[in-house]
């Protein structure tokens, strides 16, 4: 279908159904919370009866685009939707194992921007050039309504934001900086989202933080680090406190590929990658071992302890690079 007239017909929809399902991401980040709030806020303005389904709680962080009282939907109820709406979802799987409630909807709407998108919904607005799902959102919404209330900008300049690390990665451009313009003239505020997003951390996860930074190496382009359960007991932090460590690893000058392992458990490591090369795709070295991601970020897990695993891993992620570079010279 012509994404013109798969704009339409989801307009369509919008404004003829009532019983609305938004559904989002495990583990959401602010773009899949920023695109599920932000178009939840806007089906309600319009008088929709809407609920959102949320396979995780919503991080702390996002917190402050909790507005209202939020009508969430557990399986355990029957409703009746007409639709549901999937936001920043690149497959079924990314929803989690429970999603038996899907087969009584009729209509399945997919909106999403990830480039690995398996067009699973009835109708699919995927755009792998936008920034985020909700800049995608906001120019549907754009296209149709001159304004937009300023809880809806609010949320959507989230997503924006923090998909585009602060309008930083390869994916900030010209579109992505004209969409923040106008969500911002629709009364989004940035620096207080910034404020909210990235400088409200623990002590403990600062002095986590610490702990990786000591303990950062680097080995031919690979920067790596890890922390161990003894360490997140000394500094009293819980797993969401590792969030952002390998963003900050990142910025290490000559690092090409950044590793960074965590324990999720007492014996299961998670080892989390950023590649800053444009030539190397830490997706495919994460899929190796039954994990996944983009090609600039990416992660799996391993049983074991992070101080036993790390060399191991940063040994084959060496090996990847190296077989790598020899099939980028074959083309
Ligand atoms: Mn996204």
């Amino acid at each position: 279908m012509k994404k013109t007239k798969t704009l339409k017909s989801i307009w369509e929809i919008i404004n003829k159904k009532d019983n609305f399902l938004l559904i989002t991401h495990k583990n959401p980040d602010g773009d899949a919370i920023g695109s599920i709030l932000g178009f939840y806020y806007y089906l309600k303005e319009k008088g929709k009866n809407v609920y959102l389904y949320l396979p995780d709680n919503i991080p702390f962080v996002y917190q402050f685009l909790v507005f209202e009282e939020l009508q969430v939907f557990s399986e355990s109820r029957n409703i009746n939707f007409n639709v549901a709406i999937f936001l920043d979802c690149g497959d079924l799987e990314r929803i989690g194992e429970k999603n038996n409630f899907l087969k009584n909807i009729p209509l399945i709407i997919n909106i999403d921007h990830h480039p690995t998108n398996t067009f699973f919904g009835n109708l699919n607005l995927v755009n792998s050039k936008a920034s985020s799902t909700t800049e995608i959102l906001a120019n549907f919404f754009f296209r149709y309504k001159e304004n937009i209330t300023q809880k809806v900008s609010q949320c959507l300049l989230t997503g924006l934001i923090t998909d585009t690390g602060n309008f930083k990665f390869s994916n900030t451009n010209t579109n992505s900086l004209r969409t923040a313009i106008k969500l911002i003239e629709n009364g989004a505020d940035i620096s207080y989202i910034s404020q909210q997003v990235y400088e409200r951390k623990t002590l403990s996860s600062l002095y986590l933080l610490g702990k990786a930074l000591l303990r950062l190496k680097l080995k031919d382009k690979v920067a790596f680090s890890f922390i161990t359960i003894e360490d997140m007991e000394e500094t009293n932090s819980k797993i969401e406190d590792t969030e952002g460590i390998v963003d900050t690893l990142r910025t290490l000058k000559d690092a090409k590929i950044v590793v960074f392992l965590y324990p999720i458990s007492p014996f299961k490591t998670k080892i989390s990658l950023r590649s800053k090369s444009p030539y190397i795709d830490v997706g495919l070295f994460a899929k190796k071992f039954g994990g996944g991601g983009h090609k600039e970020a990416a992660g799996f897990e391993r049983e074991g302890e992070p101080q036993n695993l790390v060399l191991n891993v940063v040994e084959d992620l060496l090996e990847f690079i190296v077989e790598y570079e020899s099939l980028l010279i074959d083309k």
